[in-house]
């Protein structure tokens, strides 16, 4: 069976799920999208990601003709046409169809694309070895330019961080603001432990503030860890306990090494391993299910 894809009102086969090449999330990366998972036939933080969906697009004018309720019925939607109980959501809003002009009144509806496809994740092989990552030497947008709590289709920030780290063979990379102060990976957020101490970079210096971010920050004081915001910089990673990123792909992944430095005895910490374990307890507890009660057990 082919994959449906939500496709502005209608579900349509992923070979006819084309859009117009004068979309000017095409042409121009203007637009915004999410990331969600599905765990076990439930939807986890469904809610917090369409608020911050409609954040986006209020944050770059843009109308999304669907009401918030409306678009969660959609994302349920095409992920029981499909089959799905582990599986990644893709969201998408353009600006829509337009001319060549950059100006976006010429798009008269944004347009809607909803995926959900199997996921692929990180072996597990990953998250026992660690990633090793760099400090790119490309800064993160400063928000005053594009603020980084939209979630916006223009990657081309980030995309020139990963290509440094993918040149020099790494895993990831770590990338600053323009004052030097740590705001994020390409695709996550950045923790760093110190002793008890959860530390991670406001979002506004450039971050987007990410649903797998706020959900270790919430699970922390039943680790018995202490969470907090903090301005860090390069130094305060090479001397870190640990190291880990968090995204809604990655979960929380550990980080071993930084520019050639080992993280803490350069292994993936316990701390990050226990975070690693009460996310994942977590996204197997909540969520907003996708499938009738009727169906559940099957499921
Ligand atoms: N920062 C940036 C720049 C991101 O793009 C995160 C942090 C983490 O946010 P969440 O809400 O996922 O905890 C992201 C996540 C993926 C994927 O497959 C994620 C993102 C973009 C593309 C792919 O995890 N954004």
């Amino acid at each position: 069976m082919s994959l449906e894809i939500y496709l502005n009102g209608d579900w349509v086969a992923k070979e006819n799920a084309k859009v117009s090449i004068w979309d000017h999330g095409f042409l121009y990366g203007d637009g915004i999208f999410e990331g969600i998972r599905v765990y076990g036939g439930r939807i986890f933080k469904l809610d917090e990601h369409l608020e911050r969906l409609y954040a986006s697009a209020k944050g770059i004018d843009l109308a999304i003709l669907l009401s918030k309720g409306k678009m969660k019925e959609s994302v349920i939607e095409t992920v029981r046409r499909n089959q799905l109980t582990e599986a990644y959501i893709r969201l998408i809003v353009s600006r829509g169809t337009g001319d060549l002009g950059i100006d976006p009144r010429k798009c008269r509806e944004s347009t809607v694309v909803i995926m959900a496809d199997k996921i692929s994740v990180y072996p597990e092989e990953t998250y026992r070895r660690g990633l090793k990552v760099m400090i790119a030497s490309t800064r993160r947008n400063p928000p005053d330019s594009l603020n980084g709590r939209i979630k916006s289709l223009n990657y081309l920030n980030n995309i020139l961080a990963k290509i440094e780290q993918i040149k020099q063979g790494l895993d990831e990379a770590i990338m600053l603001n323009h004052d030097g102060y740590l705001v994020e990976g390409t695709v996550e957020n950045v923790f760093v432990v110190k002793g008890k101490k959860l530390l991670t970079p406001p979002c506004y210096l450039g971050a987007l503030e990410g649903i797998t971010r706020q959900t270790v920050i919430d699970l922390a004081p039943q680790l018995g860890l202490v969470a907090e915001e903090a301005l860090l910089n390069s130094h305060d990673l090479y001397i870190a306990d640990e190291c880990f990123l968090t995204g809604t792909g990655a979960e929380i992944v550990p980080v071993i090494e930084v520019d050639g430095r080992g993280v803490g005895d350069g292994k993936p910490g316990k701390v990050t391993l226990a975070v690693l374990e009460a996310y994942r307890a977590l996204t197997r507890q909540i969520g907003v299910p996708v499938y009738p009660k009727e169906q559940a057990k099957a499921v």
